[in-house]
């Protein structure tokens, strides 16, 4: 049996990172629908972000997108966040919607356009010194569409040597998050299409230089949670952007699309004692919603990957070691599946009870009004979105 006391203290420590991008709006190549009280600024998203930390307790950083979230005084944003009680997280750099970006960022032909992106690298580093941030968040684009469009390993030499001046530009407590994607925008071949890519960059980089697992970023079927056990043991696990998927990269809410994913996930990082937040490891959301309302359902992202942990840890790992060195299948299979298939919600309804919080954190934003006030407040100007 799992110790009760030791999985709840756990619970209450657990941290997970809120994308400032998620409060704006959002949709598909097809439509962006508009919602009511969507932010108009950073300084909005992070009011969002507050308070979805307020209700859950365990969500007290939020990342930046720049130039989604571009300030004059990045000092005085961070300031703002501390004000209403969160920091800022990693910084997350866009090299993708420029049209000098159409052959690539980093790993473009082109010299002066590699100078350009490179240098926005370099901006975010400014923009983590100036706020705090640890983490700097990497996603590229870049691909080709065409077998022959351009030479697949130049572009990786390209790469390196970008990833090697923002690296050395990182200060002692920064580092490096490298995500990978295996397609989208490129169809033919991505220049960090996967985690071995990830990681063999990371390795040549340096310890500070770690792999950031976006749980929507594989070709269906993938065995996400291998990838988490290997590169824990490496010590190269830095961050999850989580979300959920039916079939691409869906950015749905985390756990909606498979709960026993998260599940098995999550059990690895129980497994490598990698949950507190000690360790590192940045639990971050990467997700839009399109179509429902976006703070109560950031909250419920949240929830799903708490409840996802708790069954983690209610793991009883002794029997599971018993039953794996007996070579018992059927029993090993079994210890893990009582623990995924436990109501994990009164337990953690105590642990928000312990922390002075509802214990439905959904509910309670609905009851809390905040809602209507930001519908009734925040009309006009221009509201936050992809490419705003
Ligand atoms: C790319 O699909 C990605 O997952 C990266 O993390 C980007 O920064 C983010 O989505 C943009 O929404
Ligand atoms: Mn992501």
């Amino acid at each position: 049996m799992a110790d009760l006391a030791a999985v709840k203290r756990a619970l209450a420590a657990q941290r997970i990172e809120t994308p400032s991008w998620a409060f704006g709006n959002s949709g598909t190549r097809f439509k962006v629908f508009a919602q009511a009280g969507v932010p108009r600024s950073p300084q909005e998203k992070i009011a969002d972000a507050a308070v979805v930390h307020k209700f859950t307790g365990v969500a007290p950083t939020v990342a930046l997108h720049i130039p989604w979230d571009k300030v004059d005084d990045y000092r005085a944003l961070g300031e703002y966040a501390a004000s209403l009680g969160i920091g800022i997280g990693a910084i997350n750099t866009n090299v993708f919607q420029d049209d000098d970006y159409k052959l690539g960022s980093v790993t473009n032909p082109d010299a002066g356009i590699r100078r350009k992106a490179t240098d926005h690298l370099l901006e975010a580093v400014d923009i983590m010194d100036a706020t705090g941030s640890r983490d700097l968040k990497l996603w590229f684009s870049d691909g080709i569409n065409y077998p022959g469009q351009d030479d697949l390993r130049n572009r990786q030499d390209r790469l390196a040597a970008a990833l090697r001046e923002a690296y050395d530009r990182l200060g002692d407590h920064q580092r490096i998050l490298l995500e990978y994607k295996l397609f989208e925008p490129a169809f033919y071949a991505t220049d960090v299409p996967d985690w071995g890519t990830s990681y063999a960059h990371c390795v040549e980089l340096g310890e500070k230089a770690t792999v950031c697992i976006d749980t929507g970023h594989h070709a269906p079927g993938t065995n996400i949670e291998f990838i988490v056990a290997f590169l824990l043991r490496q010590k190269r696990l830095g961050a999850f952007d989580f979300n959920s998927r039916f079939y691409a990269d869906d950015d749905l809410m985390a756990g909606a699309a498979d709960p026993f994913q998260l599940f098995r996930i999550m059990y690895e990082i129980v497994r490598g004692d990698a949950l507190d937040p000690a360790y590192g490891i940045n639990f971050m959301l990467d997700q839009c919603h399109n179509i429902e309302t976006k703070i109560p359902a950031i909250i419920r992202s949240v929830l799903n990957v708490q409840e996802a942990t708790a069954k983690a840890l209610l793991v009883d790992r002794a029997a599971l070691t018993r039953a794996q060195n007996d070579g018992n299948v059927l029993e090993a299979n079994s210890v893990l599946m009582d623990a995924y298939n436990t109501d994990v919600r009164p337990l953690l309804a105590e642990v928000r009870a312990d922390l002075g919080l509802d214990p439905d954190p959904v509910r309670a934003y609905r009851r809390s009004g905040y809602q209507e006030r930001i519908v009734a407040e925040r009309v006009g100007g221009q509201q936050a979105g992809w490419g705003a």
